[in-house]
């Protein structure tokens, strides 16, 4: 019996990798692309070469320790083995291996990925081309533009819902928030994922790369309706996004004064 458990362990190393090696996005393996969603982030190569070195990396782990299970499983069967069991009580050497090779493999991950980190979360762009307050709440992304003056909180701020508009090639700097419980704002196809935690502004930064409109969804469960939290990003040309703005100004002008009050 002990044989077909064997067989059966063996199999998930063996499905695990196959399924990730039909399914990988590459040229001479066009049948089924479930990998990375198109990446039109100036920095999102360097997200996902990261994720493949430590996708090797546990990968390899991964399937030497399946194999060595199934194969114990195989070789060791109570059946099979009439010898008698030897009982040991731990080895000391082995401890000492097993906990410098991973804890050596952590230090190399921590110091290989410092320039992604640094890219992504710590090298804020001095002149974005673009701010943004964006603020999750229950259920819907607000969106908030500064306006002519470049600064928040004065009458000219422009206001959105869910559709975030951006120009192409440009630094995008986003000032994050949550009204209410814990959000994550994410854009897969700009490699962006950020918690918005209530009561906190943080800097989030992007550099679009082509225009398209791609998915802006929300990546916690924050409540009932979070399946609804998914809104766009609608990446554009200087000229459209200016002329989108402008737009989005002469509507909110019309809707906050009242008739024969225009303002000259
Ligand atoms: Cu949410």
């Amino acid at each position: 019996m002990a044989k077909y458990w064997s067989w059966l362990f063996f199999l998930v190393p063996v499905l695990g990798t196959a399924l990730f090696w039909v399914s990988a996005d590459s040229q001479s393996r066009p049948l089924l692309q479930h990998w990375f969603p198109r990446d039109v982030s100036e920095y999102g190569h360097v997200i996902d070469s990261l994720f493949m070195v430590i996708l090797w990396l546990t990968g390899i782990v991964f399937i030497a320790t399946e194999v060595a299970l199934a194969w114990f499983m195989w070789r060791y069967e109570a059946h099979v083995n009439k010898k008698q069991v030897k009982f040991i009580h731990g080895s000391h050497n082995l401890e000492v291996v097993w906990t410098i090779i991973p804890a050596a493999t952590l230090l190399f991950i921590a110091i290989y990925q410092m320039n992604a980190w640094a890219e992504t979360k710590v090298r804020e762009p001095d002149n974005p081309g673009v701010r943004v307050e964006v603020t999750g709440r229950q259920f819907e992304w607000r969106l908030r533009y500064p306006g002519k003056d470049g600064s928040f909180d004065t009458p000219d701020d422009l206001y959105a819902v869910n559709v975030l508009h951006v120009p192409v090639d440009e630094d995008i700097l986003v000032e994050l928030k949550s009204e209410d419980v814990l959000h994550d704002f994410f854009l897969p196809n700009l490699r962006v994922k950020q918690d918005a935690v209530p009561g906190m502004k943080i800097p989030v930064w992007f550099r679009a790369t082509e225009t398209g409109v791609f998915d802006l969804v929300c990546a916690e469960l924050c409540g009932w309706g979070h399946y609804k939290m998914k809104g766009h990003i609608k990446i554009e040309s200087r000229e459209e996004f200016d002329a989108w703005l402008a737009e989005l100004k002469q509507k909110q002008h019309q809707a906050v004064t009242p008739p024969g009050e225009e303002e000259q």
